[in-house]
């Protein structure tokens, strides 16, 4: 089925992710699904311990796949968890990764008929994929999905510094 009435609201957002009162926000995980530093910390920092014991259950994430959860105390209904590659110059199959990783959150955005969901910029810090070569994935991968979602309406990249935003903006002028 392929999208036919208004366009999808894709917004640049700066700041934090945990503050958001969207359907579903999207963790930049590691394969234990069992927390960390950056974002991922951020989230189970806010959440509490819930989502931890949630997480427990789940056996961990392959990289560029998707797992949702609830959200217990972020202002979000969901949390979908997301494992990101890292990046080791390009030849390990990172670009396929990434943007495996934005498919399958989108996919699972559709099976739960999620209207809104806010990403972070998966694999961008720790893990030191290339900003602009990220942000290209991100936009390419989540403009192909929502023509075929007829539910979602709005999809926010949300970046914690004003660069990471900057290169949201350039690519999607
Ligand atoms: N809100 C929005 N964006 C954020 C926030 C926040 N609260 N905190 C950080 N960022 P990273 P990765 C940005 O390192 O590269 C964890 O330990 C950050 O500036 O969180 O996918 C996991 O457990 C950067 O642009 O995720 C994994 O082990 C982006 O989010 C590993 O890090 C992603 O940075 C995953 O590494």
């Amino acid at each position: 089925m392929v999208r036919k009435e208004m366009p999808v609201q894709i917004d640049i957002v700066e700041g934090d992710i945990t503050r958001l009162k969207v359907n579903a926000i999207v963790n930049a995980a590691n394969n234990s699904l069992l927390g960390g530093g950056g974002v991922d910390g951020a989230i189970h920092r806010v959440a509490g311990p819930q989502l931890l014991d949630e997480c427990r259950t789940l056996n961990g994430c392959k990289t560029g796949e998707a797992k949702i959860t609830a959200a217990y105390q972020l202002p979000c209904r969901y949390v979908i968890h997301t494992v990101g590659p890292v990046w080791h110059g390009g030849e390990r199959n990172e670009a396929q990764l990434l943007a495996s990783c934005y498919r399958n959150v989108m996919r699972l955005a559709q099976q739960h008929q999620l209207q809104s969901i806010a990403f972070p910029a998966i694999s961008c810090g720790v893990y030191g994929y290339p900003m602009l070569q990220a942000v290209d994935i991100a936009v390419t991968e989540v403009k192909k999905s929502v023509l075929h979602n007829e539910v979602i309406e709005q999809i926010q990249f949300v970046c914690f510094d004003q660069k990471m935003a900057d290169a949201y903006r350039l690519r999607l002028d």
